[in-house]
């Protein structure tokens, strides 16, 4: 034992893609290297993730009302809630069921509000589901839009330039207004570096830039990226101390994945540094 009275337990609702590195398929065993228990709810089972030309896809709605039903008389109350890939308006309705049921005063929740990257939204997400995952945003403690996710949740057009202090505060004022309250804008091309916008809820914020690995977009880096923010928010870490060791993490990730010649699609290799984060 480490100090710690009972061990941390987190729900994590999004899909379970067997292949491409996204998703439960990362968030299980980062949660868990970061000793957390991580309770899985599966939104959808996909072969592979949609940024592969054809994929399998079975979808989960119709088995998450009763899912949620046998958790209840399980007595299951979590000290996380963790939400990724929601594929209909209905799953976001049933998640913000899972919130009012299972959530307690002291479970943080963390929205990652996944919706699509580089400008382009995911082929499965129409307006009406956009919509209704901005609904999420007063519900969540924590949301880690990419620059898209965030346009898209502002409905304000997508620029590939956003990059100032001045563009991204006044993004995040509006991702306020609609309920946000801690909120890590992530992937902002910055020259020749990355960075993530940390805006925190008391108002303070920092652009907090990282040397870019030599890599293209890679699926998965949001999914990697938030399952370590969501563990380090459970386990009480401070936001900005998080956002630095999640994009270091990811950034090393990339570029393990790049010398191995890792096509972009099948995700980042963050098993070779996992033990890092125990
Ligand atoms: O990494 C985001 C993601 C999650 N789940 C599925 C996806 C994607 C992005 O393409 O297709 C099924």
């Amino acid at each position: 034992m480490n100090g710690k009275s009972r061990q941390k337990r987190m729900a994590v609702i999004n899909d379970f893609s067997g292949f491409g590195r996204c998703s439960l398929t990362v968030a299980l065993p980062i949660i868990s290297a970061m000793k957390i228990q991580c309770c899985a709810v599966p939104t959808a089972v996909f072969s592979n993730h949609t940024g592969y030309e054809d994929f399998f896809m079975q979808d989960y709605t119709d088995y998450m009302p009763v899912y949620f039903d046998k958790w209840e008389k399980l007595g299951l109350t979590f000290d996380g809630i963790y939400t990724g890939y929601l594929g209909s308006v209905r799953q976001v309705e049933l998640v913000k069921d899972f919130i009012h049921r299972f959530g307690t005063e002291n479970t943080r929740i963390i929205v990652d509000p996944v919706m699509g990257d580089g400008g382009k939204i995911y082929s499965a997400f129409g307006r009406a589901l956009c919509e209704e995952i901005r609904e999420l945003l007063p519900l969540a403690d924590i949301i880690t839009p990419n620059v898209t996710e965030a346009c898209i949740l502002a409905g304000q057009p997508y620029r590939d330039d956003i990059r100032t202090e001045t563009e991204l505060l006044s993004l995040c004022d509006t991702l306020r207004r609609l309920g946000a309250k801690d909120i890590v804008i992530t992937g902002i091309a910055a020259g020749s570096d990355i960075g993530n916008f940390v805006y925190h809820k008391n108002g303070s914020y920092s652009l907090m830039t990282h040397e870019a690995a030599r890599s293209v977009p890679r699926a998965g880096t949001g999914d990697v990226f938030a399952s370590v923010i969501a563990s380090d928010a459970v386990n009480g870490a401070e936001l900005s101390a998080s956002v630095e060791k999640a994009a270091a993490f990811v950034a090393d990730a990339v570029q393990i994945s790049d010398d191995f010649g890792v096509p972009p699609q099948d995700g980042i290799c963050f098993e070779e540094i996992l033990s890092r984060l125990m």
